[in-house]
């Protein structure tokens, strides 16, 4: 007998400092305004190029942004510094990414009706991990008074989708009974707030879900995993630098390509195309098709990239209740963005109704399962 795999339960914890469109736009234009006063002469003769001022208009229209959530908000609009003010934490106290799991994941048991006692293994998967070890994972397990074993995991944009394919196989082969899978998505220490193309992307979230099998499920809402289904493909079109080696290689810590950048046209025209590809792809296999799914939980990038993808999908524009949209308020949460949009819209989905979840972003990397209500 196969054993079928349900989603019991999510946790969706969400920052109290906000920063909207203009605030970061009047920091940056600042930022930008002393910039070219302060290298005026090599602007003049052509050494150095002025930087661009960016507008609040434009990100909203070409992003679908209009604020996002930060961990801290301190350092962030001071023209001075431009990064996040993170205080260094002793060794022995928690880290910030495992506090923010713990929220998630303490609002994720109880939608799941579960208990430290109920889980055996906790995958923390996120664009980036503070630290390399001890993992952030086995931080957590330690919190919550979990027994078993965890693990941490970085796929970008999709570490979110591909730790639930890990869960749903633990749980289908019997190696573990009830998994957590968090995404504490601490994304501002990584943002370039000095570069107009990419200062509005990011925010900070953090999501949990729980994992295990059908039969000792007891929430109100149980998903089962139909199946699950990822790609990647290799491309240096969205890329950070950053890692253990360049302190061996004698690179500026603080040097730009150590933080998130991107060709972002070059990422529209090819991921869209992929996502519709690999969805429909994943719909066939269950002999299904788009008009089958009840709900998009579609990754939260750019509201024109999730429109035109459902648009291929659907032959026709989503209705915000059928592919949901949190980019206004969250931006771009790496790979928590179809986790949040799960979060917060799944609730009416009736018995035997079904769903699409999907991510897609860097690597490339796309990562899909398909839900049905129980
Ligand atoms: N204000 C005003 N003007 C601007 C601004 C700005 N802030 N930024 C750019 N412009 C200008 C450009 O310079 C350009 O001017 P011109 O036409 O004179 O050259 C014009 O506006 C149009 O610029 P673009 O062509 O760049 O504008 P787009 O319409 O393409 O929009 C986007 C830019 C929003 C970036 C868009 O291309 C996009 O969203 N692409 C998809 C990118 C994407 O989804 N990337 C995924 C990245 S996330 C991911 O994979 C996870 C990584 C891990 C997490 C990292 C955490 C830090």
């Amino acid at each position: 007998m196969t054993t079928s795999v349900v989603i019991s339960g999510t946790g969706l914890w969400t920052p109290s400092h906000k920063i909207t469109n203009e605030e970061l736009v009047e920091a940056y234009n600042g930022y930008a305004e002393k910039f070219n006063a302060d290298n005026r002469t090599d602007i003049e003769i052509g050494e150095l190029a002025a930087k661009p001022l960016s507008s609040a208009e434009f990100i909203e229209k070409a992003s679908g942004i209009r604020s996002r959530y930060t961990y801290i908000k301190d350092g962030i609009l001071d023209i001075t510094r431009m990064r996040p003010n993170i205080p260094k934490r002793a060794d022995d106290e928690l880290s910030d990414q495992a506090e923010m799991a713990i929220h998630a994941a303490k609002k994720a048991l109880t939608a799941a009706n579960k208990t430290a006692a109920d889980i055996d293994a906790v995958i923390v998967s996120c664009a980036y991990t503070q630290r390399s070890y001890p993992a952030l994972a086995i931080e957590v397990q330690e919190a919550l008074g979990i027994k078993g074993f965890g693990f941490d995991m970085l796929v970008a944009c999709s570490a979110a989708t591909f730790a639930l394919h890990r869960a749903y196989e633990m749980i289908a082969a019997g190696t573990a009974k009830g998994v957590l899978v968090i995404n504490p998505e601490l994304t501002s220490p990584q943002v370039n707030y000095g570069d107009r193309d990419s200062h509005f992307i990011f925010g900070d979230v953090a999501t949990a879900l729980v994992v295990e099998a059908a039969e000792t499920a007891d929430a109100e809402h149980v998903y089962e995993i139909m199946s699950t289904k990822a790609v990647t493909s290799y491309s240096n079109n969205i890329r950070s630098n950053f890692g253990y080696v360049s302190r061996a290689n004698d690179s500026d810590p603080f040097a730009n390509d150590m933080l998130f950048h991107q060709e972002g046209r070059k990422v529209f025209k090819e991921v869209c195309p992929m996502a519709v590809e690999h969805i429909n792809e994943h719909l066939q296999r269950h002999s299904l098709d788009s008009s089958n799914v009840k709900r998009w939980w579609l990754h939260q990038a750019n509201i024109n990239m999730n429109s035109l993808i459902s648009k291929k999908l659907l032959g026709r524009e989503a209705s915000l209740e059928e592919a949901p949209i949190v980019l206004d308020t969250y931006a771009n949460t790496a790979s928590a963005g179809s986790i949040i949009a799960f979060n917060l819209h799944h609730q009416d989905l009736v018995s035997g109704e079904i769903g699409l979840l999907c991510s897609f972003g860097a690597g490339y990397s796309i990562g899909s399962l398909i839900l049905k209500k129980h």
